[in-house]
């Protein structure tokens, strides 16, 4: 019998997520890459916007990995609704 496991790769953005999942999935890896608008665009060019996911089997074991958008992201909708709305003015 194969045993199945979901991990959640989670972070602050740009800390290398969608690379990690990227890297070592089996298959074509399902992404949520949009450009970025806001003056992390200096950063970098394109950040996830929903999910990525990718699957890896190891022996007998099949894992799918689910990456988050980054922490940044998750923020304007969980964090400090002062630092939020101070976010989402400066994102326009
Ligand atoms: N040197 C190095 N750079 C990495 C590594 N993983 C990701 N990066 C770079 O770090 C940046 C952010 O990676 P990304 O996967 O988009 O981060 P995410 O925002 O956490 O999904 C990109 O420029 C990657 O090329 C790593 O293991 N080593
Ligand atoms: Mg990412």
């Amino acid at each position: 019998m194969s045993d199945t496991y979901k991990i959640i790769v989670t972070g602050p953005f740009n800390s290398g997520k969608t690379q990690f999942i990227k890297t070592i999935s089996d298959i074509d890896v399902v992404s949520t890459e949009r450009r970025i608008t806001t003056e992390d665009r200096g950063i970098k060019a394109e950040t996830t916007v929903a999910m990525d996911y990718g699957r890896v089997k190891l022996g007998d074991k099949t894992i799918h990995m689910n990456g988050t958008p980054g922490a940044g992201a998750l923020r304007l909708h969980v964090g400090n609704p002062r630092r939020r709305d101070e976010r989402l003015r400066r994102s326009g």
